[in-house]
């Protein structure tokens, strides 16, 4: 590259290194779904095809990008979290968010037609996705951040499902159903559904209740549960730095090589994490 005198204005770029040794999540969100969700006709309050597309998108993410180590997708969002000792792109926020947006918006609309094949995408209802990426400091502290998610998940599917049911099949209107359902705690809404609609909320679609997480099977694996605790914080793992050469290229192999699997499990009991401690230690 040539020098010039126009060079200068490299100097006007900032940096954007994400702080070293921390989690990174970075959350995806459907721009105006609730539009899109309406022109497309998504069923309500879910629509399998449309958190199926989400899935099968996401999970072509993870394949793209070997360093994500798991990802948590309800409704027209996804985290994608990036282990501590990950250094792609040297770390850099704006590049880590744009190429899975984009990566991950390519995606959805070059599977659109598997699972919508009668409603062919349109402008201007064309999907596009905003993104961020946020830092965590501890393992402890990304987890919570996965539980707030799954909470989420779980109070908005209660709310919705009662709330359709209500007007779909109890011929409700919209603002009657609203007007019933404020200040109505879990209780009262798994009430609702089964004293008048004889639905036990626990007999959902666990998609729709959990979300879906998607994270890397290793085949070597031992299927026991590990006795290894993801809240000690006393042994940070080692930074890919740190790691010698073969044990680094030894786990890239392995991550490119791994099934990605989706599942709609509970992440917030310790349960998921004790018997996949390579997610959180981030070698097997
Ligand atoms: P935003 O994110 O600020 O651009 O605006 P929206 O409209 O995307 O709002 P958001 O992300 O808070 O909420 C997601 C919308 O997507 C919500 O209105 C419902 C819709 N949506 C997502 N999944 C489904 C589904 O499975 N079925 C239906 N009917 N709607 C869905
Ligand atoms: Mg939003
Ligand atoms: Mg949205
Ligand atoms: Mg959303
Ligand atoms: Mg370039």
């Amino acid at each position: 590259m040539a020098n010039s005198k126009f060079e200068y204005v490299k100097d006007f770029e900032q940096p954007d290194v994400l702080l070293p040794n921390t989690w990174i999540v970075v959350r995806i969100d459907g721009r105006g779904f609730h539009k899109l969700s309406d022109h497309y006709a998504f069923e309500k309050p879910n629509d399998r095809r449309a958190l199926d597309l989400m899935n099968a998108a996401a999970a072509e993410v993870m394949k793209d990008l070997p360093d994500l180590c798991i990802a948590y997708g309800v409704s027209d969002e996804f985290s994608f979290v990036f282990h501590p000792n990950s250094q792609l792109f040297e770390r850099r926020s704006a590049k880590l968010v744009t190429t899975i947006v984009s990566t991950f918006t390519a995606y959805y609309i070059y599977l659109w037609s598997s699972y919508f094949p009668s409603s062919p995408l349109k402008p201007p209802y064309l999907p596009s996705f905003d993104g961020r990426a946020v830092i965590y400091p501890s393992s402890r502290i990304l987890r919570d951040y996965m539980s707030w998610r799954q909470v989420d998940c779980h109070i908005n599917n209660l709310y919705n499902t009662t709330f359709w049911t209500m007007v779909l099949q109890g011929k409700m209107s919209n603002t009657d159903a609203e007007q019933e359902l404020k200040g109505t705690v879990s209780s009262d809404k798994n009430e609702i559904l089964f004293k008048r609609f004889g639905i036990n909320y626990n007999n959902e679609e666990e998609i729709y209740k959990k979300g879906s997480v998607l994270y890397r099977q290793y085949e070597l694996q031992d299927p026991k549960p590990s006795s290894v605790s993801v809240e000690d914080e006393t042994s940070p793992s080692i930074p890919e730095a740190q790691q010698s050469r073969s044990q680094q290229d030894r786990m890239k192999k392995l991550r490119r090589k791994a099934k990605v699997v989706i599942d709609h499990v509970d992440i917030i009991k310790d349960e998921f994490w004790a018997r996949r401690p390579w997610i959180i230690s981030g070698s097997v």
